[in-house]
C-alpha cells in the first residue's frame, strides 16, 4: 500500500467532512502540517536548491488593475531541476483528497501552469488584488519570517467577491477595492511555515499584504488545479502572467 504524503490525521472521514464544510461554506480552509513532516522538509530542501532560479516578476494586470512585484521560480523550472515537486502535485491520492473536499472533478492545469514558487522579499514586493485562472489553489507556506499580525506578508482574502461585485455593479475595480477595506470583508490569513491554506482561485479575491521590514521573506508554494466543470472566462495569458512564466 503507498504511504500518503497528507497527515494521516486530514484522511479521517470526520476531519474530511468538516474540511468539506468549512471549504464550500468559507471558500478557503488553512491547515497546520498538512503534509507529512518528512514531505515538507523535502519540499522546504528542494526550494534551496532551486532559489538560485528565481526570476524578479513585475506585472501590471489590466484584468485586475493591479501591479505585481516579486520573485517566482516558474512552473517549467521546477519541473527541470526538482522534478518530484510535480510528483507530489501528480500524487493521487492528494488529488482524490483534494475532490472529496472541493466535490469537484479536478484536472491538471496546461503546461507549465501546475505551480509556482512565489518568494517575497524586503518591504518594496507588491501582490495586488486578483483572482487566479484556477479552480483550486494549494498554497504551502515553505518559509517566513512574517507570521506576526505587524509585520505584513498576509494573504488577504475575500470570499465573497462575486456577490459584492455584481451588488455594486455600477463601481470599477479600484472603488470595489476601497469598498472591501471600509465593509471589512477582508479576511487576513498569517501562514506560518508548513501550515497549508487550499481555496477557490477563480472565486475568492485574493491579495499579499506589503511586507514592513527589508529583512522580511516568505515563501510559497502553490499548486493549481482546474475544474473540469468550470467555464473559462478568463484567458490563457493572464494565468501565464500570473504564473511567473
Ligand atoms: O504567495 C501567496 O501567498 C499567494 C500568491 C498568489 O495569490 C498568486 O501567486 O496567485
Ligand atoms: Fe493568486
Amino acid at each position: 500500500m503507498k504511504i500518503s504524503i497528507i497527515n494521516q490525521a486530514y484522511c479521517k472521514t470526520e476531519a474530511i467532512s468538516q474540511i468539506r464544510d468549512q471549504y464550500n461554506t468559507e471558500g478557503y480552509v488553512v491547515l497546520d502540517n498538512f503534509f507529512r513532516p518528512d514531505i515538507f522538509e523535502f519540499i522546504s530542501k528542494q526550494f534551496k536548491i532551486l532559489s538560485d532560479d528565481q526570476k524578479k516578476f513585475d506585472y501590471h494586470s489590466d484584468i485586475d488593475d493591479t501591479y505585481r512585484k516579486l520573485s517566482t521560480i516558474n512552473g517549467s523550472t521546477i519541473l527541470n531541476k526538482s522534478p518530484l515537486l510535480k510528483e507530489i502535485y501528480d500524487d493521487m491520492q492528494l488529488r482524490h483528497w483534494l475532490e472529496s473536499i472541493t466535490k469537484s472533478k479536478l484536472i491538471d492545469c496546461n503546461k507549465d501552469l501546475w505551480g509556482v514558487i512565489n518568494i517575497h522579499e524586503g518591504n518594496n514586493c507588491i501582490h495586488g488584488w486578483h483572482t487566479d485562472k484556477e479552480a483550486t489553489i494549494l498554497n504551502l507556506m515553505i518559509d517566513e519570517n512574517v507570521s506576526s499580525a505587524s509585520l505584513g506578508g498576509c494573504l488577504r482574502l475575500v470570499p465573497d467577491w462575486y456577490s459584492i461585485k455584481k451588488k455594486n455593479f455600477t463601481l470599477n475595480n479600484s472603488e470595489l477595492y476601497n469598498l472591501i477595506e471600509t465593509n471589512r470583508h477582508v479576511h487576513e490569513i498569517y501562514l506560518k511555515a508548513s501550515q497549508v491554506i487550499i481555496f477557490k482561485g477563480d472565486v475568492v479575491l485574493h491579495s499579499v499584504s506589503k511586507m514592513r521590514e527589508e529583512n522580511n521573506k516568505r515563501v510559497t508554494l502553490l499548486y493549481a488545479w482546474d475544474d473540469v466543470n468550470s467555464s473559462k472566462t478568463v484567458p490563457n495569458d493572464v494565468a501565464i502572467a500570473l504564473y511567473g512564466s
